[in-house]
């Protein structure tokens, strides 16, 4: 006889492919439409006792929740590279596995970020707008003009894995790459790239600023009125990591003063329902948290969430193990 399958938690809708792994190899809690909310991860999981629960960013797992799971969880899989929304304390301090899905959405989240760069620069959203309205007439040589992208000094903060990815897409595009980091890269990485030891120090030769790094308490709110303020007048803001950097009040005031020309955003403070000053600005072109949102991207990372899962099941090392 065949041994049991092992019982998942499943908080959100996976892509097809993933779903028929899972429901091929696992005994599901029942498929959310959407997705569940804390609150009722944790009463599924109480009533179902699952060896395995998969997450991701909308799904947060806080200590309090961690506290309330019962003893049989043995993995947690997040379907993101972001740990942020996780309390990894206290699901390690339980003896539970954890593991998220970097790699797979590095190319992804980049292009993302060009599109964000692009459009905020050639003021996709007003353009958008305005054929939505039927156009109607002929526009002036010197009307509705955006910045050329072309050419500029482009800042990322955060060269990791996906910092370093937007710098390859945007040298295609002739832009000169400034980078702040933590630590500084080696050559191969750097590819010519100029590094700060802070971002302060970068802000004011930065054209175009686009964040990928982490979210954490030491970097929460780090794009205040003071770091915007040491841009250059015009410049683009770009930020595809996390809505936790930004003082997103200082970010409204520098958009309505025209300080900051225009930003392309991703990620917001308080998601799903952003602070509506910031969307309905016409210089701003957002949109929903989907850095990762293709067909592919979403099928590898829930891949790698299950191949998490099976090898902590297995008492296997996990593929992309989150330790700390
Ligand atoms: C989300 C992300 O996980 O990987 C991350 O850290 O922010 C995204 O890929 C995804 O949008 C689902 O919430």
């Amino acid at each position: 006889m065949a041994p049991p399958r092992p019982r998942l938690l499943l908080g959100q809708r996976q892509t097809p492919a993933v779903m028929a792994r899972l429901q091929r190899d696992f005994t599901l809690f029942g498929v959310p439409e959407t997705q569940m909310t804390s609150a009722e991860l944790v009463a599924a999981a109480r009533a179902f006792e699952p060896d395995a629960i998969m997450v991701s960013t909308s799904l947060p797992v806080r200590a309090a929740d961690v506290a309330q799971l019962p003893p049989c969880v043995r993995v947690i899989a997040t379907v993101s590279v972001g740990t942020d929304h996780l309390d990894i304390p206290a699901i390690l301090g339980r003896g539970i596995a954890l593991s998220n899905t970097p790699d797979v959405l590095t190319d992804c989240n980049a292009d993302l970020a060009l599109m964000l760069i692009l459009a905020a620069s050639r003021r996709a959203a007003e353009y958008l707008d305005l054929m939505k309205k039927g156009w109607g007439r002929g526009l002036a040589m010197d009307e509705m003009l955006g910045c050329r992208v072309t050419g500029k000094t482009l800042g990322i903060i955060g060269m990791g894995r996906i910092g370093r990815a937007v710098a390859q897409r945007a040298r295609g595009f002739g832009m000169k790459i400034l980078y702040s980091n933590r630590r500084r890269l080696g050559a191969d990485d750097e590819q010519g790239a100029r590094y700060f030891a802070t971002p302060e120090e970068m802000l004011p030769h930065c054209d175009i600023l686009s964040l990928h790094l982490p979210a954490s308490a030491a970097s929460d709110g780090m794009i205040n009125a003071r770091m915007l303020s040491l841009l250059p007048r015009g410049a683009i803001f770009i930020n595809a990591a996390r809505g936790a950097l930004v003082d997103e009040d200082a970010l409204i005031a520098a958009l309505r003063d025209g300080h900051i020309a225009a930003a392309g955003l991703d990620v917001f403070r308080n998601e799903p329902s952003p602070d509506r000053r910031l969307l309905d600005l016409p210089n701003v072109f957002a949109t929903p948290h989907i850095g990762s949102a293709t067909m592919e991207t979403r099928t590898d990372m829930g891949m790698l969430a299950v191949d998490n899962i099976e090898a902590a099941l297995a008492n296997r090392p996990l593929p992309t193990p989150v330790t700390a």
